[in-house]
């Protein structure tokens, strides 16, 4: 039996261990995924004694992307360019870090019809944000990055500019995040306000027909609320997750991945 899993902190809300084993199950894969709980400062050792218990493959979650990437001896570029790896892949001598979050954002914002020129607005300045960013940098979005952390928001505008040719990206306030989210065409939430255990939350915030609305908190968050209650056209956490997670089951398995019976898989808890 192969080993996967997901370290976080918190990780139990995670809804990765049914998805990627319904995937599993459905190609006969002898395979099985598994929660892990990691805190902040044990990263290093976590990763560690996961490769040497003979896990093949990782997903990384809050808050632990940016520093995977440092720690993986490979970085594929979109990796690179983010800064944060969410998927790792086994070597015989450590880890190969991904970033699924990437590509899976830019092509469901694509899909919702974020077009080239579009203002947009990004919340939070963490490994989902920098993936978030690299997204909407690449759909050529004009990007404002709002986070309390301001420091965290500037160093991401200076990263990903330098990784995207033609970026156009600053900070904005956090302060008023109510008039900038007015202001923008594209709103994603990139924190990890809503997960379990972590204080603070956005504003309540207000949207129009015309928005398109990402957050990648799944569940009945506040912003899928409001976007809904807007007619905003909605990215849920739930299609990022199965976007992000069908793409590192790919990288592990070099098969295919069962995205249908993945985004069953997520539902069938749904409607328990
Ligand atoms: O990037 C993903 C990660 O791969 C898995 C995950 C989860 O299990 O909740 C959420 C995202 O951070």
């Amino acid at each position: 039996t192969a080993l996967y899993g997901v370290v976080g902190h918190p990780v139990a809300h995670s809804r990765s261990p049914e998805m990627q084993n319904a995937a599993f199950a459905k190609l006969g894969v002898d395979a099985a995924y598994v929660a892990l709980p990691v805190a902040p400062e044990r990263i290093d050792e976590a990763l560690r004694g996961a490769h040497a218990l003979g896990f093949q493959g990782l997903n990384v979650t809050v808050p632990h992307k940016p520093r995977a990437a440092s720690l993986c001896h490979a970085l594929d570029p979109v990796a690179t360019a983010v800064g944060a790896a969410n998927t790792l892949r086994r070597t015989r001598d450590g880890w190969e870090g991904f970033n699924t979050d990437a590509p899976a954002c830019r092509t469901l914002l694509e899909a919702a019809g974020v077009a080239r020129g579009a203002r947009a607005l990004l919340v939070g300045a963490g490994g989902a944000a920098r993936a978030a960013a690299w997204a909407l940098l690449q759909l050529g979005t004009e990007l404002r990055v709002a986070a309390r952390r301001e420091e965290a928001a500037a160093e991401l505008c200076r990263d990903l500019a330098a990784a995207v040719p033609g970026a156009d990206a600053a900070t904005a306030d956090f302060e008023d995040l109510e008039a900038e989210a007015d202001a923008a065409a594209v709103v994603v939430n990139g924190t990890s306000v809503e997960l379990p255990g972590h204080e603070g939350r956005l504003p309540p915030l207000r949207f129009r027909a015309d928005q398109v609305v990402l957050d990648f908190v799944y569940g009945d968050t506040e912003l899928a609320r409001a976007a809904r209650a807007g007619g905003a056209r909605l990215v849920t956490g739930e299609q990022v997750l199965v976007r992000q997670g069908a793409l590192a089951f790919t990288i592990w398995t070099g098969l295919p991945a069962p995205e249908a019976d993945m985004a069953r898989a997520l539902e069938a808890r749904e409607g328990a």
